[in-house]
């Protein structure tokens, strides 16, 4: 059943980038070699594998180390514009810390962007798509602080290296996920439950670290370089389950407790209020001499503000909001600070991930309210995508695609939301975290029972590069102006 009304027959517009992502630990393999040094995931799958579906770990993954030239070529196959791959932080500097910084381990990421501008492929790097250095890991993590100053020399170290080549920057890849979940409720690596606690200075630590990052570009590398710095934020969009005032201002909450916790801070200042008012509040009931979420002074938060070129924005699914009664003082709880409860709705059309429910609307809808929040920033789609279990016939894929790719241009045409990119999630089959390898986001099929990792070209790759050339989802679209015409 489709969700949309019609497939939109506006095209996008000339200058719109279409890319594909990855990220170096769902990748890369080669986890000790050259120099590398040990990361969170590293750790985690090495001494905790059956906290992994199957026990998989990164280990190979897609040995991209070895064949990014082959990648190259699917990326050139594909015709797109853009590659947007991560730095693996424990392969610069094995150590964390700048005390040692590994040559073979720049070498491959020059290689790899050298690769790409000989093949016209502009380079997109994110610096943290969640692989920790594991010594970093030992003096506490991202709660610690001390990790906000770590975070800009290693961005300084990849500023001075790659610099020259790379002129779009992500600093973190959905810092949620590493604070809520790696800190939080435990599902990420380090696998640390502390929900309400932990994951609050750990976003205060990345929130630092990110506008850290943005100075050091800005001051020292923006004037010669000329490229662009800003981070990915994301999390489903959240919907009120009824019209009532109460599920529509728990919805609201919720948005900001989740993206708002990741983006005000940079595009507007501070804190959310109501992230602000709820934990000194239920900090308070709960008997904490102060609040638990930690405070920024007036200076850091005019040091924090601004710290954007654009919005890096990954986008995959919605879930349904209601209000619920104050939850007991005597726990402590990141989702009892928010106040709410999520669910999605079963009828929802579901895929191989038990969290991906197909609902385009809610992207349209996500970007308005970005573009309503947050003054109508640029924002670049960072990740978008699907799981299956691996069919070279994914017509799911290409379903998905379509319909996500429609809402986005009604966005773009009908409520002038200035969206001027799209990575699709994700160019190759890869590591997927703690689902291991049983979901499948890629446009090429990954045999990971063969040494050489074969890759395949599923059915959605002629389906993609054929929008990547026409910029349309139709045969015919509308080329130029606002149509008003439907197919
Ligand atoms: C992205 O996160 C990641 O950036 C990327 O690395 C990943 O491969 C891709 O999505 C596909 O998952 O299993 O119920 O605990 C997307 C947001 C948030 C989706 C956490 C999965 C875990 C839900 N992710 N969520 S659950």
């Amino acid at each position: 059943v489709s969700l949309t009304a019609a497939v939109s027959n506006k095209s996008f517009p000339a200058k719109f980038k279409f890319g594909t992502a990855t990220a170096s630990y769902q990748i890369e393999g080669a986890w000790n070699e050259d120099g590398k040094g040990e990361n969170i995931w590293d750790r985690l799958t090495h001494t905790n594998a059956t906290a992994v579906k199957n026990s998989d770990n990164g280990d190979v993954a897609c040995d991209s180390y070895h064949k990014y030239k082959e990648d190259v070529r699917l990326l050139k196959h594909l015709g797109v514009k853009v590659y947007r791959f991560s730095i693996s932080w424990s392969r610069i500097l094995p150590t964390g810390f700048t005390n040692k910084v590994n040559q073979p381990g720049i070498q491959y990421y020059k290689n790899l962007i050298k690769e790409l501008l000989d093949n016209g492929i502009e380079p997109m790097a994110t610096l943290y798509h969640w692989d920790l250095p594991q010594p970093l890991q030992d003096i506490g993590g991202w709660p610690n602080e001390l990790l906000a100053d770590h975070f800009a020399n290693y961005a300084r170290v990849c500023f001075k290296a790659f610099g020259d080549s790379v002129k779009t920057w992500l600093t973190f890849n959905e810092a949620k996920q590493t604070c809520q979940q790696g800190y939080g409720s435990a599902t990420m690596a380090p696998l640390i439950k502390s929900p309400g606690v932990a994951d609050y200075l750990c976003t205060y630590t990345v929130l630092k670290a990110h506008a850290k990052a943005w100075h050091i570009y800005d001051d020292e590398f923006r004037g010669k370089q000329r490229g662009r710095v800003s981070t990915v934020v994301d999390s489903d969009w959240y919907e009120p389950a009824s019209n009532s005032t109460s599920d529509m201002e728990a919805a609201e909450t919720r948005r900001q407790f989740t993206f708002g916790l990741y983006a005000n801070a940079i595009f507007l200042g501070n804190w959310p209020q109501v992230v602000i008012d709820r934990v000194d509040y239920r900090s308070e009931n709960e008997g904490y001499a102060k609040s638990r979420l930690p405070k920024f002074t007036k200076q850091e938060i005019d040091y924090i503000r601004g710290t954007h070129d654009f919005m890096g924005f990954n986008t995959y699914t919605t879930s349904l909001v209601c209000k619920i009664e104050e939850p007991t003082f005597n726990e402590t709880d990141y989702e009892f600070d928010m106040g709410s409860n999520a669910f999605q709705d079963p009828t929802w059309e579901a895929t191989n991930s038990t969290w991906l429910k197909i609902v385009p609307w809610g992207a349209r809808k996500f970007l308005n309210w970005i573009k309503n929040t947050y003054n109508n920033p640029e924002i670049i789609i960072t990740e978008n995508g699907v799981s299956d279990a691996g069919l070279l016939k994914d017509d799911a894929r290409i379903h998905y695609y379509t319909e996500y790719l429609s809402a986005i241009l009604e966005a773009i045409h009908t409520d002038k939301v200035h969206v001027s990119g799209y990575m699709a999630w994700s160019l190759l089959d890869n590591y997927e975290w703690l689902a291991g390898y049983t979901e499948k986001f890629g446009l090429y099929h990954v045999d990971f029972s063969s040494p050489n990792r074969t890759r395949t070209a599923k059915k959605s790759v002629d389906f993609y590069k054929k929008i990547v050339a026409t910029h349309c989802l139709v045969d015919k679209c509308v080329t130029s102006g606002w149509s008003l015409f439907r197919v």
